[in-house]
């Protein structure tokens, strides 16, 4: 028989209780969350045996192509989020602008921001991907529609954040703060429920060995970047490097085994693009949340993911995540202290 079966449900109305002040509006917004995560979960699952593979032809704010499940993705997370009541408008790595919630529907008090299919580009080859979400509180007056001001906050201010890996299993990984750790449950599709299946998730340090990060661009790094890379690789004969290379190309993926096993994510900034690839908003934000309540760092390469603030919605930051130990010493090496 199972240990203890904790249903994602049963955990969040557990975490609300600790909170004396909580109204079950936030709870239900988390419902929501993985309730579309089910929903995507599905599709993405039957890909291979259904027509949502391949391209719809269109393009993205971001110049790329959208794949279908993309417009799946993005479809089930508005539809699942739109009419509860709990949002005043959301923020998606596919729409130019912020969405708003249909007047038709209340709302509420929250703002969601997500990229609803990270990863697409490797949809066709069966590699793993995922939903990455966050949320933040309004800060304009209540009663009238979110604005772009609601959204543009630091990571600190997130009252939520996590993902949605689907690969071999999917699992969701979610935190409500610094102090409240973090938590992974995996989708039993037998009974459509996520299961608690990661309590606490802390990332390793000393960490596995593992660095991660696109090398194919060495030649476009800072110098600084490169000296890292090479000491990682045990080449500046000042450690005994002794590193593995593990770079999947999928944010969520390279992102999840960073936390479960440590060592250290990077998406440096480089000759193209001087702020990277990875946005603040929806994809740096929150995992540099999730990263930190599982003890482990989130840097630009010189202070903290979470207190930078974008100026637009699709603003861009180098990204370095992982293991305490290793995210410090990556920061040494970009000042230029190493
Ligand atoms: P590159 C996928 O397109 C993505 O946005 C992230 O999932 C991934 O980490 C990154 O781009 C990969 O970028 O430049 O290494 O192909």
């Amino acid at each position: 028989m199972r240990s203890k079966v904790v249903t994602i449900d049963r955990h969040i109305i557990d975490q609300e209780r600790k909170n004396p002040g909580a109204t079950g509006r936030f709870s239900l917004l988390l419902y929501d969350i993985a309730l579309a995560a089910k929903i995507i979960s599905r599709e993405v699952n039957m890909a291979g045996l259904i027509d949502v593979l391949g391209r719809t032809g269109e393009v993205n704010v971001q110049g790329e192509e959208v794949q279908k499940l993309d417009a799946f993705a993005q479809e089930a997370m508005v539809k699942a989020m739109d009419h509860a009541g709990h949002l005043c408008c959301m923020v998606s790595e596919e729409c130019e602008d912020i969405i708003p919630i249909p007047e038709k529907f209340d709302m509420g008090p929250y703002v969601l921001l997500f990229d609803p299919l990270d990863g697409s580009s490797n949809i066709n080859v069966n590699v793993s991907i995922g939903t990455i979400f966050s949320v933040l509180h309004r800060t304009t007056p209540r009663g009238r529609p979110g604005t772009i001001d609601d959204c543009l906050q630091p990571g600190y201010r997130q009252l939520a954040a996590g993902y949605v890996i689907y690969g071999s299993s999917t699992m969701l990984v979610y935190t409500t703060g610094i102090t409240s750790g973090v938590h992974g449950f995996t989708l039993d599709p037998s009974i459509g429920e996520f299961l608690l299946s990661h309590r606490d998730i802390r990332i390793p340090d000393p960490p596995a060995k593992v660095y991660s990060v696109n090398e194919a661009y060495y030649g476009l790094w800072s110098e600084e970047q490169q000296r890292l890379v090479d000491h990682l690789r045990g080449l500046d004969g000042k450690g005994n490097g002794g590193f593995k290379s593990r770079y999947i190309g999928s944010l969520v993926s390279d992102f999840h085994r960073t936390l479960l096993q440590g060592g250290i994510f990077m998406y440096p900034p480089d000759e193209r693009a001087p702020k990277g690839k990875l946005r603040i908003l929806y994809e740096a934000s929150p995992l540099a949340l999730v990263c930190e309540a599982a003890g482990g760092r989130a840097s630009d390469g010189f202070r903290n993911i979470l207190n930078l603030i974008p100026r637009g919605l699709h603003d861009r930051t180098p990204v370095f995540l992982g293991s305490k130990s290793l995210v410090g010493l990556a920061e040494k090496y970009l000042i230029g202290d190493l």
